[in-house]
């Protein structure tokens, strides 16, 4: 199954009437319970690797044909599992063991996307979702609608906003892939409904409680600890924001910014959610200790197109050329691959199968639409695992690879468990897995791997790497928060749809500081350009990750030993922090996430104090870069 599966907790169990029926059937035992949740585990083993190909087919070859097939699957699976949490009610009420008593639980809030039902309204249901991640799949922006040759997909159109510092080239492949989401507004609007009446069949309120009830308390509390989360770090946001502001300011004039808000199209990234990829406008010392990881990738990728031209042996023709420059991208994708693969590794854990590298899907095909949207999958529980990209040979793909082979390996590492315990403590520690890995890759790490030059010691270095991340890690954390702000108050009414655009950039303003150029009016449906909207996959994960990745990169630096400062620590080769890593890995969902935290770090709490210490000399210089400035927004 998809990465994106199931997110669980205790949570609020339906309890009605049990004994007040009139044909009274006889009472439910406890070993019954138990029985009952081996067959639910045997059968998720049996019929989910079926849906899970079918998912898998129609996100790397989008047609209507595999869409179809998709979402016949994904209906039997929901009703499979709405019988399932129907014939759970028995056991309400009955003295369980702990492990049957949450299986059951988890049960419950095993999708993201509860269904009515009502089979009409659940065939509906799937297809809309189907439908709507194959049009974000195939979104597509023509600045000329007559000539193909101007025809441009996200990641063409992505790397317009990383590489150009042209205003209007920005504005115009922000705004062009801004239209690919106007036709999915009305599905959405009835996507909502759907997923609202399944999730109160299932005594929610609505989806989006559902949603917060995947942590292990009451759901009502988990609001106020991303908002408690969210302001511990909001004063070292503000001083990025500021700086960040400035330096736009200083390059673009008047258009820096608008009414103190940094523009969406300037970040360097289609939502503005990472700035990594402004360095070269925001880099404070030029060229102390070079990072520029992308610019060696990309020569290692020509230096193998070159050698592959040179071993043809004759002059090579266009098509030589096209065929040898995807022969090229494979190699390098893949050589990426076995290099994060080798990180993981060097804490002892395993090789990837073989199967890995011939069934994942590297690079984009030519010849079809597919979803590039980086996924990780498991898809039979036993070892066939992939990820799903479109690999190019830059240093934000670099990194999502350590990212996907993150999830990758906290599969293999609950494998043995039974399926329904086979996800994340929560949601949240699936997505910091790889990220933690990625924080590992310090200056010194890159430059043992010969993709930056020998690492400099300043203070000057030091602030540089340290911007540097927090480009994409300390900007991230307003971003990570509003999707499901978002979200939440559709679920639950309190945004209309015809305020669907309206409330997105209030919240963009609220909590990121970011505006549009123009006026974004109801005539588009901002939010379902970004994946996760129309891909239906909840989001606070994100922002839990960014603050708890810190967490288990301390405990980790912890555990291999190292002393002296945070940011210095790489465990590379630590088997102390590999075996650490992989037993918490282990436990899958199998108990609260508290618990498996505590095992990890101590605590039992997410915590900023990780990343702030982190940051603390980053922050204390951009106090020094803004005094005297306005900052705020
Ligand atoms: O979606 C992802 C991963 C797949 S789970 C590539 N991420 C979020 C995003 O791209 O919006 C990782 C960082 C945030
Ligand atoms: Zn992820």
């Amino acid at each position: 199954m998809k990465m994106h599966r199931p997110l669980l907790a205790l949570a609020i169990s339906a309890g009605l009437l049990a004994g007040c029926t009139k044909d009274a059937a006889p009472p439910a035992t406890a070993a019954e319970a138990d029985a009952f949740v081996a067959r639910v585990n045997e059968t998720f083993r049996q019929t989910n690797p079926e849906s899970a190909s079918a998912q898998w087919l129609a996100s790397t070859y989008i047609n209507s044909d595999s869409q179809l097939i998709a979402a016949k699957a994904q209906e039997r699976s929901l009703a499979q599992l709405k019988a399932f949490v129907e014939e759970a009610r028995r056991f309400d009420g009955l003295e369980l063991k702990p492990e049957t008593a949450r299986a059951i639980q988890l049960l419950k809030l095993a999708t993201a996307m509860p269904a009515p039902k009502d089979p009409a309204k659940l065939a509906e249901l799937t297809q809309i979702a189907t439908r709507m991640e194959g049009m974000y799949g195939a979104g597509t922006y023509c600045s000329d609608p007559d000539d193909p040759g101007t025809c441009k997909q996200i990641g063409e159109l992505s790397s317009v906003l990383a590489t150009s510092r042209d205003y209007d080239a920005q504005l115009e492949a922000w705004a062009g892939w801004h239209t690919i989401s106007v036709p999915m507004r009305d599905d959405y609007r009835r996507f909502v409904e759907l997923v609202n009446e399944g999730a109160r069949e299932l005594g929610f309120a609505d989806a989006g409680e559902m949603w917060r009830a995947g942590y292990d308390m009451d759901p009502a509390d988990f609001r106020d600890e991303t908002d408690r989360l969210w302001g511990q770090v909001k004063p070292l946001y503000e001083q990025l924001h500021c700086y960040v502001r400035g330096q736009l300011e200083e390059k673009y004039g008047e258009k820096g910014s608008v009414d103190g808000k940094i523009p969406a199209h300037l970040t360097g990234n289609m939502w503005a959610q990472q700035w990594g990829n402004l360095w070269d406008v925001l880099e404070p010392y030029k060229g102390v200790g070079s990072l520029d990881v992308s610019s060696r990738l990309k020569a290692q990728r020509d230096g193998e197109y070159n050698r592959l031209l040179a071993s043809l042996g004759r002059a090579a023709t266009a098509a030589d050329q096209v065929e040898l420059g995807r022969q090229a991208d494979l190699a390098i994708a893949k050589a990426m691959n076995e290099r994060a693969e080798d990180f993981y590794v060097s804490l002892g854990m395993p090789r990837l199968p073989e199967s890995f590298y011939q069934r994942s899907q590297f690079i984009k095909p030519r010849d079809r639409d597919v979803v590039c949207h980086a996924s990780a999958w498991d898809l039979n529980y036993q070892g066939d695992v992939r990820i799903k990209m479109c690999i190019e040979p830059t240093e934000e793909e670099f990194t999502t690879i350590y990212h996907e082979l993150g999830h990758i390996y906290y599969y293999l590492a609950y494998n043995h468990l039974p399926p329904i315990f086979q996800s994340g403590a929560h949601d949240g520690f699936h997505e910091a897995i790889g990220d933690t890995i990625v924080l590992a890759m310090t200056p010194r790490y890159l430059s043992s791997i010969g993709l930056v030059d020998a690492p400099a010691q300043s203070r000057e270095a030091l602030i540089n790497a340290q911007l540097k991340l927090a480009l994409d890690k300390v900007a991230f954390l307003p971003f990570g928060l509003l999707i499901d702000r978002w979200r939440w108050g559709v679920f639950d009414g309190s945004i209309r749809p015809e305020d669907y655009n309206k409330a997105w950039w209030e919240l963009r303003a609220r909590y990121q500081g970011v505006a549009p150029a123009g006026e974004r009016g109801e005539d588009f449906f901002d939010p379902g350009a970004k994946y996760h909207v129309p891909g239906n996959t909840p989001y606070t994960r994100y922002f839990l990750s960014h603050i708890l990745q810190f967490q288990f990169y301390r405990a980790l630096c912890e555990a291999s030993g190292h002393t002296g400062p945070l940011h210095e620590c790489s465990y590379y080769g630590s088997k102390e922090a590999g075996e650490k890593y992989w037993a918490m890995m282990a436990k899958g969902q199998s108990q609260p996430w508290q618990q498996t935290l505590k095992e990890l770090t101590g605590g039992e709490q997410m915590d900023a104090s990780a990343i702030l210490d982190y940051f603390a000399p980053l922050q204390a210089w951009l106090e020094e870069q803004n005094r005297g400035k306005t900052c705020g927004w």
